[in-house]
């Protein structure tokens, strides 16, 4: 019996709030997996190719009306179009890298004032990420970067709600799933020097995979 046979992709998840370089890294890793030859795939969230996909976009660019609650369900259910992939994807020994995923979903919504709870939800049993790294950033800084006031939710009360939010999603997934699987990431400086952060949290997870089953969120 082998051991390694057992072994799965890892399900690596990136958070943050908007500009905080999120999809500049998930971008630069995915490369630099397959560049080794690792087999990687990037699954950005909201994925705006699916026909729920359109419908967020429309929203975000305000160019669509939405109750808070419609949305919130859209953006789960733009993951659960995914999750079947996601799933095949790490039991074929590929790492999946997401792009914000069911923490976002919370964070943003929850930041609108609907309730925690019927935030959460809606994503119960996804895939769990063996993995998020949640970037840190001043809002200073993020508001500084190039493009930031594009979108509907790229407003300074905004994010600072949603900030707020995401220490209490931090605290949730400690407590339910274990301190391991939240780690926060230092997102100021160059390109660079994120990466190679980033680099040495994740290298274990990337190069060996994953042993055990894939874990269901909030469960
Ligand atoms: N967002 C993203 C949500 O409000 N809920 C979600 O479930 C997800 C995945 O959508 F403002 C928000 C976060 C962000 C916006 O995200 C679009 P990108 O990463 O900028 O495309
Ligand atoms: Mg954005």
């Amino acid at each position: 019996s082998d051991p390694s046979s057992s072994r799965r992709g890892a399900f690596i998840v990136f958070e943050g709030l908007d500009r905080c370089g999120k999809s500049t890294q998930v971008a630069r890793l995915v490369e630099r997996l397959e560049r080794k030859g690792d087999r990687a795939r990037l699954q950005k969230f909201p994925d705006r190719t699916t026909a729920i996909g359109k419908m967020i976009d429309a929203y975000l660019q305000s160019k669509a009306e939405m109750d808070d609650h419609a949305i919130h369900l859209l953006f789960s259910a733009n993951r659960w179009e995914c999750a079947n992939a996601i799933r095949r994807d790490l039991e074929n020994g590929i790492t999946v890298i997401a792009d914000r995923y069911a923490f976002s979903g919370i964070a943003f919504s929850a930041a609108k004032g609907l309730p925690f709870d019927f935030c959460l939800n809606p994503d119960k049993s996804l895939p769990l990420p063996d993995l998020t790294l949640y970037m840190t950033l001043s809002q200073e800084e993020a508001s500084s970067r190039s493009q930031f006031g594009e979108e509907r939710y790229e407003t300074v009360s905004m994010q600072s709600a949603t900030r707020q939010q995401f220490t209490l999603v931090a605290q949730e997934v400690k407590n339910r799933h274990g301190k391991e699987r939240w780690v926060e990431v230092d997102a100021r400086g160059t390109i660079e020097e994120v990466e190679t952060r980033i680099e040495g949290i994740i290298a274990n997870l990337t190069s060996q995979g994953v042993q055990g089953e894939i874990g269901k969120l909030w469960i």
